[in-house]
């Protein structure tokens, strides 16, 4: 195989230019796969752990009505979560390495979920804002060049654009409440509004893996393209609920028809992605009990499937006398 300077097959790169799918079976650089392996591990690892903080308000939601929207919610989170791992597995990496990556801190997952939910109209704003972001991200993800991961994708997308809708019905319905209520939805959109900004990840100067991932179809925009796509749509849907963005110096530039923010604390970012957030500790306990409490149910399923697997095989040899 003929290799370029920087030791990438030409014929590799070539098909991803040409926009071919690349499956499990192919073969790839290393360093691609390393470099999925990266990103898609961080992605299963945010549904993951994005289930625990809606997850504390289901025994606590209003209505029996919003409580089966939340459950359901909840449960497509884990499902996105296992298609990932799953995709991930044909990379080479198994759930226990995943999780074992995980529960030591070697893998990230999104920044936001280290804020807590504290109050009912912050399950709007995580369903509203945070899967809102995950959707002007994703949908573009399910063109990426891995096969599984762009599948895998296509799916998620949907039902997240069921979540999206259910968290703008929420907080809707906040508004259109009492005054508390619409001042629970303003003193909740003050605390999850910046740290959704700054999901897409740090500014593209600073961004150590986009250059390399655009190049290989593993993501399709940088950073500061997609939080601005985010931040042009979501901003008239705050201005259209009558909610104010927490941010005094929010223009719109006639001239280039975008919004301008005031600045991110990336500060806050950093502290936050390496473990110093408010619920960080709390997360990674909450997953270690749940991954060392759920041991006896892989054992059973793993003895299980041995013993099928074993009553296959006596039946085919049957077969064959
Ligand atoms: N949080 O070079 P960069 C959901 C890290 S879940 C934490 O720009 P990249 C939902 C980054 O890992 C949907 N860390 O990175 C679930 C890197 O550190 P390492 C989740 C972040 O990969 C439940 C360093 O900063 N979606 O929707 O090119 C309820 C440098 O960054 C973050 C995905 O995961 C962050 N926000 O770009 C509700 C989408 N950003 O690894 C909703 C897939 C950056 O070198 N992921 N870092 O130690 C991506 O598209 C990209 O990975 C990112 C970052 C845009 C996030």
């Amino acid at each position: 195989m003929r290799r370029d300077d920087n030791g990438h097959t030409l014929e590799f790169q070539q098909r991803i230019d040409r926009g071919d799918k690349i499956e499990p079976q192919d073969w790839m650089p290393e360093s691609y796969r390393q470099a999925l392996q990266r990103q898609m591990a961080q992605h299963a690892h945010s549904e993951y752990v994005g289930m625990l903080p809606e997850g504390r308000w289901i025994t606590r939601a209003p209505s029996l009505h919003r409580k089966c929207i939340l459950l359901a919610k909840v449960q497509d989170e884990a499902g996105h979560a296992q298609y990932l791992y799953s995709a991930l597995e044909s990379l080479g990496l198994s759930r226990e390495q995943a999780y074992g990556q995980l529960l030591s801190g070697q893998a990230k997952y999104l920044n936001i979920f280290n804020y807590p939910a504290l109050s009912w109209a912050d399950v709007g704003m995580i369903g509203w804002l945070t899967d809102g972001a995950a959707i002007v991200n994703q949908v573009p993800l399910s063109r990426s060049s891995y096969g599984p991961y762009a599948r895998a994708m296509l799916r998620i997308c949907q039902e997240e654009s069921f979540h999206h809708r259910q968290g703008f019905d929420l907080v809707r319905k906040l508004v259109e409440g009492s005054p508390d209520q619409r001042e629970m939805a303003q003193e909740a959109l003050n605390r999850w509004w910046w740290p959704t900004v700054m999901v897409f990840g740090p500014p593209d100067e600073d961004s150590v893996h986009s250059q390399r991932s655009m190049r290989w179809g593993i993501k399709l925009y940088s950073n500061d393209t997609l939080r601005q796509k985010f931040i042009d749509q979501t901003v008239p849907q705050i201005h259209h609920l009558g909610l104010s963005v927490p941010d005094e110096h929010l223009r719109f530039n006639q001239e280039t028809g975008h919004y301008e923010i005031g600045l991110i604390d990336w500060d806050e970012f950093q502290r936050v992605i390496q473990g110093n957030g408010q619920c960080n500790r709390d997360r990674i306990a909450a997953r270690r009990h749940a991954w060392e409490s759920g041991a006896w149910v892989r054992e059973a399923a793993a003895c299980y499937a041995h013993k099928q697997a074993a009553r296959l095989t006596e039946r085919q040899g049957e077969q064959n006398v």
